[in-house]
């Protein structure tokens, strides 16, 4: 079997762990693998297939020789090293936000747009969407299809781990310290406490009153899925480690029933339908965290506008929502394109 050469980028963080363990667990044929991060964390030791390796410096890696490179190191840093790593032939998949909107650069989530993939030839990067927006068009996609969305309205539910392992350690501190008379642990990473709360900002804000991650959820579906839908996020920090949830409302040009709607996500790549009110099943995070699917549970009736449906969408969001995501990307390079 032929097998390609990976590099990690941003190994040390959440997605950079996840990206391993999803590599192994799908057994994609890498031959050698490279663990990279930033000089801080580079000479930390990580296993890959019952093999210790050692994280080098991402500054002065040459990528030559590299065939595909999962990066996920931030914006700044991508902005850099993804060019860097094109020119020497390695084909960069992208989880930060910086080449998303790029023309030239395709946006794909495998279940939803996976022609794109071919344009990845104009810079040699393809883009991850932001873990917000996989979920969501992958439960939107089957429903365009059939009825054609013409706007959607989104709140979201956003677990601690999507802010980093700082955010995850700041929500376990303060739940500890919640307990212990006199003691306080002061937010750093987040605006306000996390623990027993709920944060109405996450990213920086914009002028026009929407923070940058909801911007991201709406421009980035629009791109991917149709860009002729209307859209309009909320996107809120919970007291949840691991995994999305969504609360999306949908109006369609043609009436889908809440049964049509229901069989056709059921059918649909990547969905797990998990919805029957009668004995109380539903979808929470707790439950999502650790598996593949975009759960869909509460399909219903939007009574106030005519062609409505509601639903709750779930997803672990450093699995489909960044590591998986990228890793299915490679598969299809491999399978099709390389
Ligand atoms: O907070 C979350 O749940 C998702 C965070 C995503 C994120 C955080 C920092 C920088 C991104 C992203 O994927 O859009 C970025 C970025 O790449 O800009």
């Amino acid at each position: 079997m032929q097998r390609f050469n990976v590099a990690v980028v941003g190994a040390t963080g959440n997605v950079g762990r996840e990206m391993l363990s999803i590599l192994e667990e799908r057994d994609f044929p890498v031959g050698e693998v490279h663990l990279l991060a930033s000089e801080r964390t580079a000479g930390t030791r990580m296993t890959f297939r019952d093999e210790e390796l050692v994280v080098k410096n991402l500054a002065d890696f040459d990528f030559a020789g590299v065939r595909i490179g999962l990066f996920s190191p931030g914006a700044s840093v991508s902005a850099v090293h993804a060019p860097r790593a094109a020119a020497a032939g390695c084909v960069v998949v992208d989880n930060t936000s910086f080449f998303r909107m790029d023309p030239e650069v395709p946006l794909v989530v495998p279940e939803v747009n996976p022609g794109a993939i071919a344009e990845y030839k104009k810079k040699g990067i393809i883009a991850n969407p932001n873990c917000s927006t996989i979920q969501m068009v992958v439960a939107l996609k089957p429903l365009h299809d059939a009825a054609t969305i013409r706007r959607v309205v989104v709140a979201t539910y956003q677990a601690v781990s999507g802010a980093g392992k700082a955010a995850i350690d700041e929500l376990m501190e303060q739940t500890r310290a919640f307990y212990i008379p006199g003691k306080e642990v002061l937010p750093k990473k987040f605006t306000k406490p996390i623990c027993f709360n709920l944060i109405p900002q996450i990213d920086s804000f914009l002028e026009n009153g929407y923070t940058k991650e909801e911007m991201k959820m709406v421009n980035e579906t629009r791109k991917i899925l149709d860009p002729n839908i209307r859209l309009t996020a909320t996107t809120v920090r919970v007291p949840v480690f691991n995994a999305h949830s969504e609360v999306v409302t949908i109006e369609t040009e043609r009436p889908l029933s809440p049964e049509q709607a229901r069989a056709l996500l059921a059918a649909a790549p990547g969905i797990e339908v998990v919805d029957d009110p009668a004995t109380l099943t539903y979808i929470t995070p707790r439950e999502a965290a650790g598996r593949d699917a975009t759960f869909v549970s509460r399909i219903r009736q939007d009574f106030s506008v005519e062609n409505g449906l509601q639903m709750w969408v779930v997803s672990d969001n450093l699995r489909k929502g960044a590591a998986l995501n990228a890793v299915q990307i490679a598969e299809h390079l491999v399978r099709d394109h390389f």
